[in-house]
């Protein structure tokens, strides 16, 4: 049929916008994207603060959502400045630290410090793991449970008075480590796995994420999207009818097409592998689906009347004094899941925000959150405030949070690498998958998934006209 192909892109997040944009770009006619919900972007949502996706993880020429934002003119002087674009700051921002303690004092920034030097040194080392060869069976948690402490036996033995408030802190990064990688515990992250992701030059917000998307719907043709319309189960192979599949969507429609590209987060995947498939998929790629690791990460927003944090601070990290150990046993999740909120990063510029602050929550016990009241949350986390500050009055005026657990097209946040994964499976035309969870070093980023949906746009275009070579999936 070549360019009156029909294809059918499941998804209207970032990744089935770009496999849209690009098949529509190369002349494309027949192209058309079912979406469940009611609106586009995803898992990229602006409202009135951002709900999902907030940085551009390596603003510079390398990624494909920093071009895009830049040719919509999404950016500011400061993110576009050549300086910006070479900070490296391995992944995680450049934060300047506050350190509020469960005794509700503030800790010493110089007492602290040398825990992030020393946890940083080996979550570096964690990342070298994959490169080095060999599969380690060790996760990245039990590696740096062992580490941490004999090296801080080393390095810290003149200084024992610290020692409780430091450990307390390791433990404080590991909950943190849990938000950046959405995961439960860093014990179900493999250390072979870890170094897979690949981390770009510097960090950047984009304020307003939701823009990218509104501007690249504006260059589809209109009513290429139809929203409220999931989908319910894919046939394929099918014989005996003119294409070769047929999309059945909740409401009884049944789409005809010759491709679909298949974009639904690697959580609803997990869900619905067995129903939304017919046939299923062969074993093999449905064990690698179910050994790729979705995890929950939730944003808990507070807006303050006034901030009882110093002007230049852009972190508090919450150190639990009381805990020990590096272990993280949760006794009873429905009185100690606050015990996970590990920080709240400080929404800036101030004068846009107002004295906003951002807590990250990851794991089983973000998903509990979400099944919580507002008013049960915000009671919860204003007793923490007040516990910490050590002021017994202290009441945030407003409190929004994600649920990214309980969408029921999400059910989850992003994805992360488990295991390592085994060799690449033959994948039949008709059916192609997208979306972050695919991309073999970008994963769990917007940049990963706009690029995902262009290698299986790319795949279809090669496939009509073979002189472009097509990129690889990890799939
Ligand atoms: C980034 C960031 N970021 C915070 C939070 C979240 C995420 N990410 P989509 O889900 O968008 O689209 C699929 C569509 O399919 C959707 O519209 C569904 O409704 C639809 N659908 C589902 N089922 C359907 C059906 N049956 N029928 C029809 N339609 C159906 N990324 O670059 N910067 O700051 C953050 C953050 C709270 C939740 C993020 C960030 C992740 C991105 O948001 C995400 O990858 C993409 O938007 C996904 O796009 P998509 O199109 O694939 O799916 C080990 C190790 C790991 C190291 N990782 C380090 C990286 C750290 C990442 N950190 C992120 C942090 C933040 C704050």
């Amino acid at each position: 049929p070549g360019l009156d192909a029909r294809i059918v892109v499941v998804g209207c997040g970032i990744a089935g916008l770009g496999a849209a944009q690009r098949l529509v770009r190369r002349g494309f006619r027949d192209v058309r994207v079912l979406e469940a919900t009611a609106r586009s972007g995803g898992r990229v949502h602006t409202g009135r603060l951002e709900i999902g996706a907030n940085w551009i993880h390596g603003p510079s020429q390398e990624n494909p959502v920093f071009r895009l934002a830049c040719g919509y003119n999404l950016l500011d002087q400061e993110a576009m400045s050549e300086e910006n674009q070479a900070v490296d700051v391995g992944g995680h921002p450049p934060f300047v630290p506050s350190f509020l303690s469960s005794n509700g004092r503030w800790l010493s920034a110089d007492v602290m410090a040398p825990v992030i030097q020393l946890y940083t040194s080996l979550l570096d080392k964690c990342q070298s793991f994959h490169t080095t060869g060999g599969e380690p069976v060790e996760s990245v948690g039990e590696f740096i449970r062992r580490e941490l402490p004999k090296l801080a036996m080393q390095e810290w033995q003149d200084q024992p008075a610290a020692w409780d408030a430091r450990m307390a802190f390791a433990r404080t990064l590991l909950k943190v480590e849990c938000c950046v990688c959405g995961t439960h515990s860093m014990d179900h992250v493999g250390l072979g796995a870890f170094g897979m992701y690949t981390t770009l030059i510097s960090l950047h917000i984009i304020p307003g994420y939701e823009g990218l998307i509104d501007h690249m719907m504006a260059e589809l043709p209109k009513d290429i999207v139809s929203y409220n319309r999931p989908v319910k189960c894919i046939h394929w192979n099918e014989s005996g009818s003119a294409l070769p599949v047929r999309i059945e969507c909740e409401n009884g429609e049944m789409v005809p097409a010759d491709h679909v590209i298949l974009t639904v987060p690697l959580g609803y995947l997990k869900k619905h592998q067995n129903t939304l498939l017919d046939p299923p998929l062969p074993l093999g790629k449905k064990h690698s689906i179910q050994r790729m690791g979705f995890g929950t990460n939730n944003k808990i927003f507070l807006e303050f009347e006034e901030p009882f944090w110093e002007p230049d601070c852009e972190i508090i990290y919450l150190v639990w004094e009381d805990e020990v150990g590096l272990t993280d046993v949760v006794t009873d999740i429905r009185t100690s899941w606050i015990k996970k909120l590990s920080g709240f990063t400080v929404l800036k510029p101030t004068e846009r925000y107002g004295h906003v602050l951002c807590g990250w929550i990851a794991g089983h016990e973000s998903e509990y959150m979400e099944t919580l009241s507002e008013a049960e949350v915000l009671h919860t986390v204003t007793q923490l405030i007040r516990r910490f500050t050590g002021n017994p009055i202290i009441a945030p005026r407003m409190l929004l949070r994600s649920q990214w657990h309980s969408q029921p097209y999400t059910c989850g946040s992003y994805s992360y690498l488990p295991l390592p994964l085994s060799g690449s499976h033959s994948k039949p035309l008709q059916v192609l998958f997208a979306g972050e969870a695919t991309h073999p070093r970008f994963f769990s980023t917007v940049h990963g998934a706009l690029e995902s949906g262009w290698r299986e746009a790319d795949r279809l275009i090669h496939h009509y006209d073979p002189s472009p070579a097509p990129l690889t999936s990890r799939l």
